[in-house]
């Protein structure tokens, strides 16, 4: 029997809600164009509403499957309608990472960039993006034992990710957190408001929501009128533990 290192990502949703800072209390609004949720995910030919899905991604009515248990795969899924309605947004999404073995391969990303994403390097979707990258980077490439961890990248559109070292100097910052084989699906919210961004997640262990925080930043700037995606790879080198 040989040992593999797949990650498969299934059970994901994804809504977007608009915080309208303006006024007190603060209001949020859910963004449909922006989001998809289960039941009633996609419609019968496969396609998702406002979303473009393409590589090896399929979705169906209660979930997004971004990349299947096999190697050297990958899979996106961008919304097609700008994110007009707001300079401020905030992103809840859940999901599941499952594969055997004890180190997942490569991993997947949530994206809010100036351009819709393309199939590409970077957990399955194009280098040289400008905006923000939270990534969930399964596989361990700079041997620093930190790994699953989650990292948030901001990218201006000049620089190459680098796996190699995980992207240790390149990233904003980031936690580390094992999201993968969880009972539950992992939830992941990410806030941007008053150019303050915030990362928390919960741990997949319980039915219930307790998100903690795993990084917060203030200064940051992301593009206006971007785009939502997320993206999946599975890594070249588990092909090389099949026996
Ligand atoms: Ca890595
Ligand atoms: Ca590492």
């Amino acid at each position: 029997p040989g040992r593999m290192l797949l990650t498969i990502v299934s059970g994901l949703l994804l809504s977007v809600l608009t915080t309208v800072l303006a006024q007190t209390p603060v209001y949020r609004r859910f963004e449909y164009k922006h989001s998809f949720r289960a039941p009633n995910l996609s419609q019968r030919d496969g396609s998702i509403p406002f979303w473009m899905v393409t590589g090896d991604a399929i979705a169906s009515s209660e979930q997004l499957r971004l990349a299947p248990s096999m190697r050297s795969r990958k899979g996106i899924a961008w919304n097609k309608r700008a994110f007009v309605e707001s300079e401020n947004f905030e992103i809840e999404m859940a999901f599941k990472v499952t594969g055997q073995g004890r180190v997942g391969a490569d991993g997947l990303a949530l994206w809010y960039t100036a351009q819709q994403g393309t199939l590409g390097p970077v957990f399955g979707s194009n280098d040289y993006w400008t905006g923000l990258g939270v990534m969930f980077d399964s596989f361990d490439n700079d041997n620093m034992k930190n790994n699953p961890y989650v990292s948030v990248m901001i990218n201006d559109g000049t620089r190459s990710y680098d796996h190699q070292t995980d992207g240790t100097q390149q990233i904003l910052t980031g936690c580390q957190k094992d999201f993968r084989n969880k009972p539950f699906p992992v939830h992941i919210k990410v806030e941007y408001s008053k150019n303050i961004l915030t990362v928390s997640m919960t741990d997949g262990l319980t039915a219930q929501h307790r998100f903690e925080l795993c990084m917060r930043a203030e200064n940051i700037f992301l593009p206006r009128n971007g785009y939502f995606g997320i993206s999946a790879a599975t890594g070249a080198l588990a092909g090389s533990f099949f026996i």
